[in-house]
């Protein structure tokens, strides 16, 4: 049993000074506000609030960052950007995608997200042939996030096909591949290395429209009856025309319509939505992963949010491409895309309500849900998931309550969580990882055998 004493934390019935958590294992199962602190209690200086669930990333993407940003012959795109993905992935040996993901997720860890939903599509040796336990590359995810502490999601991908109305694949698509047999050991042998991870939890990836046909994901569905479903939808324009074409429905409509979408679903994107798209999907419950920084840098187009908001949607924050690692940059771009395009400010939250914090905690209820915990929000029963905001930092100086929130998301860098606990442990001390140097390292030896200009 641990006890933590902070000057102030968020909690679920908001700001409270004095704040005594007392932790067992992986839970929290006791919160005092207004009490000193007994001498037995750990003395953390700062400001408490809950570890935040990264819903959607690509772990290996993180070794290409920076590498597809040099202008083309022709107009750059998603779909140039996906090649340059392509011929990168092609060289990646099991061992590392261990170290990148490893490193992504000591990053992670000191950006304030405690837990990831890993989207793992990599699934196959560069040539397409299977590794020997058809869950190699999905150990490799598990390995990195025992290494680092983070809660892990593993959400092995399925992918068959390289278009709407199954399509053939193409060769870069090798290692992706599977058949609904041959998804169903993967997903056995993924259960058995997620088991062995404490709080790790495993649910399923239908990639998207383009990768599996409609009687593949009725399938998927109704083979995996609990746990997360994620999927890509409506991310490009590209996209929405090709899945109109081949099903005469845009791609967020089309699941609505035909796949019973509700609060197990989350999907990914749904950049390009009509206005009824919106309230339906509001209304049906799902979360929206939301990966504002990647939607920028892969020029995806401004996701609607004051009209899904409005309706009640929930959606959940999600680094993607991982070509950066910052909540408050991933909040505060989902909301300057909102100012830019109306040309005025505040667009996310009620009258009245502090932007931060609005976004802050929808990001962390709607994680939470997309990534099936108990968390997101610092109160007995629930993971202890904490993050330590660092109140000597010049950004939060002489703030308090939703400030703290507005600042983090709009005013400050990186390096404002001191200490994070993620499932009970303490993986940051001082703001740092207690083991950054040795992952590092590790990280640093792949990076160099990699190519390094795409
Ligand atoms: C992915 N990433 O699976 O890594 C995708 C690109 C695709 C994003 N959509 C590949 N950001 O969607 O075909
Ligand atoms: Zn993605």
């Amino acid at each position: 049993m641990a006890l933590l004493h902070v000057s102030s934390a968020l909690l679920e019935t908001g700001w409270h000074r004095n704040v005594l958590f007392t932790v067992e294992g992986r839970m929290i199962v006791d919160i005092a506000p207004d009490v000193a602190p007994p001498p037995a209690a750990e003395r953390l200086q700062g400001i408490a609030v809950p570890g935040v669930a990264n819903v959607h990333s690509h772990a290996f993407q993180r070794a290409m960052a920076g590498l597809a940003e040099r202008r083309g012959p022709e107009d750059d795109s998603f779909w140039t950007w996906r090649e340059i993905m392509y011929r990168f992935l092609a060289v990646m040996t099991p061992n590392d995608v261990e170290a990148v993901a490893a490193w992504l997720y000591v990053e992670m860890l000191e950006a304030g997200f405690t837990s990831v939903g890993e989207f793992h599509y990599l699934h196959n040796a560069p040539d397409g042939a299977r590794y020997a336990d058809p869950a190699e590359m999905g150990s490799r995810i598990v390995a990195a996030a025992e290494a680092a502490g983070i809660g892990l999601t593993l959400l092995p991908c399925f992918y068959a096909h390289g278009g709407c109305g199954g399509l053939p694949p193409v060769p870069g698509q090798a290692r992706f591949l599977s058949d609904l047999d041959g998804f169903a050991r993967l997903v056995d042998a993924s259960r058995r290395h997620v088991a062995r991870l404490d709080g790790a939890n495993l649910g399923i990836a239908p990639h998207s429209l383009r990768a599996v046909d409609a009687r593949e994901l009725r399938a998927l569905v109704a083979a995996h009856p609990v746990g997360p479903i994620h999927i890509h939808a409506a991310e490009q324009t590209r996209e929405v025309d090709e899945c109109t074409a081949w099903s005469g429905a845009r791609p967020v409509e089309w699941l609505l319509d035909n796949m019973g979408v509700d609060a197990r679903w989350c999907l990914i994107h749904c950049t390009h939505m009509t206005d009824k798209e919106s309230r339906r999907l509001a209304q049906s419950g799902a979360v929206a992963g939301l990966c504002p920084i990647t939607e920028a840098n892969l020029g995806d187009g401004i996701f609607e949010a004051p009209r899904y908001l409005g309706a009640g949607g929930r959606f959940a924050i999600g680094s993607d491409s991982n070509v950066r690692i910052s909540l408050g940059e991933e909040l505060r771009t989902l909301e300057y895309g909102q100012r830019l395009r109306e040309r005025k400010r505040n667009r996310l939250g009620p009258p009245g309500s502090s932007t931060g914090r609005h976004l802050f905690d929808a990001a962390r209820r709607g994680g939470a849900q997309a990534l099936g915990l108990s968390s997101g929000a610092l109160a007995a029963g629930n993971a202890a998931d904490i993050v330590i905001l660092d109140d000597t930092s010049p950004a939060l100086v002489a703030r308090t309550g939703d400030a703290v929130l507005d600042s983090w998301t709009f005013a400050a860098g990186d390096g404002i969580a001191r200490d994070v606990y993620a499932g009970g442990r303490r993986v940051v001390a001082g703001g740092r990882h207690v083991r950054r140097d040795e992952i590092r390292a590790r990280f640093t030896r792949t990076l160099a055998r990699l190519p390094g200009n795409a």
